[in-house]
């Protein structure tokens, strides 16, 4: 059997769309960060890093566990020839890990200085600050993916692949409180990327699933 480790809303839910996408069962188990549950002894046994997502394949006594969203969507993509998630073209592969590479660099990376400005400095009082630039160079990064999606699509145009769940969460985090982008005005590319993908019934599954909001 395989599992993932969740939590609702967090980098998780890329990993989780993209298993939905398999059409095959899966299990699912959900942390509450806010709670700590990423802290809590038994989640460590399965993460020492204390993130989500982890995915793991066999159970955990006899089975392996993967971490790391771009590894977990590959990963997965690979498993699953069958449900076309990753492309057969070298180009459109080669294409599909410059975005993953891209998405977790960048725009993961500039999202945690305004949610977890204490991963970048003890002093407190610059978090304001921290949080503040994060903020701005993800709008840059943003104005930067609306543009790479203007011919419409999925990101790798004419295909979909697990760039896209990836893509959707991104999107999710700039509507977010944190951000409070207004990503229809800002980002019409992307926000008709995201409506797309609120068409698919996996993505629906796994919003309801996970209690999310569907873009509109
Ligand atoms: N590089 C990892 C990052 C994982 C990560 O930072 N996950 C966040 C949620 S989006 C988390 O678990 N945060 C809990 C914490 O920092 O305590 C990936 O892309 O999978």
């Amino acid at each position: 059997m395989t599992t993932l480790y969740y939590a609702p809303g967090a980098c998780s839910l890329a990993s989780h769309i993209a298993l939905e996408e398999t059409g095959t069962p899966f299990e699912t188990v959900r942390l509450d960060l806010a709670k700590g549950d990423q802290r809590a002894a038994e989640y460590l046994a399965v993460n020492e890093r204390g993130r989500v997502p982890a995915l793991v394949q066999g159970g955990l006594q006899e089975g392996w566990v993967l971490t790391e969203n771009t590894a977990i969507l590959r990963h997965v993509a690979r498993l699953h020839p069958e449900a076309g998630l990753w492309p057969e073209d070298s180009r459109d592969q080669a294409r599909a890990d410059e975005w993953l590479a891209w998405l977790s660099t960048n725009h993961h990376i500039a999202y945690a200085h305004v949610r977890r400005p204490e991963r970048y400095t003890a002093d407190e009082d610059a978090f304001p600050a921290i949080a503040a630039k994060g903020a701005d160079t993800c709008g840059d990064l943003f104005t930067m993916t609306d543009v790479r999606l203007a011919n419409g699509g999925w990101a790798l145009g004419h295909r979909y692949s697990v760039v896209d769940p990836y893509l959707l969460l991104f999107w999710t985090w700039g509507r977010g409180p944190a951000l409070g982008f207004d990503m229809a005005e800002r980002f019409p590319h992307w926000t008709a990327h995201a409506r797309a993908m609120a068409a698919r019934p996996a993505v629906r599954a796994v919003f309801a699933r996970e209690g999310l909001r569907l873009p509109a």
